[in-house]
């Protein structure tokens, strides 16, 4: 028996890790500051280009959507960012879980976001 997929589920779960990767807060929507975020993470790892198209996602809202960010992700399967979201990931992943708990995403932000202080 054959099942037919659009897409593979193994490279929807990617794209959806990646997706919650940069919806920090998990509410389904990746705001503008959250986009800033994630890049800050990333640095060099993704070009001015990947940038760019990524803030061209927002909607009228100031939100990328899951399935505009999807959409994204399915058209650009030649970036290497994925290598790189990985990496990060896994670097993130302080349990080792393979899933990414936005306590853990909430403390490497934390970690980069040295400019917030209490002061
Ligand atoms: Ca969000």
């Amino acid at each position: 028996m054959t099942i037919t997929k659009p897409m593979s589920s193994q490279r929807y779960a990617e794209f959806d890790q990646v997706f919650q990767l940069f919806d920090a807060n998990g509410d389904g929507f990746i705001s503008r500051q959250e986009i800033i975020d994630a890049l800050e993470i990333l640095g060099q790892g993704i070009s001015l280009q990947d940038r760019t198209n990524l803030f061209n996602l927002l909607n009228k809202d100031d939100v990328v959507t899951r399935e505009a960010f999807m959409e994204w992700m399915v058209n650009r399967q030649d970036l290497d960012i994925r290598a790189d979201l990985r990496q990060v990931f896994e670097l993130i992943d302080v349990d080792g879980s393979g899933k990414l708990s936005i306590d853990e995403f909430t403390q490497i932000i934390r970690c980069f976001n040295t400019t917030v202080t209490d002061s």
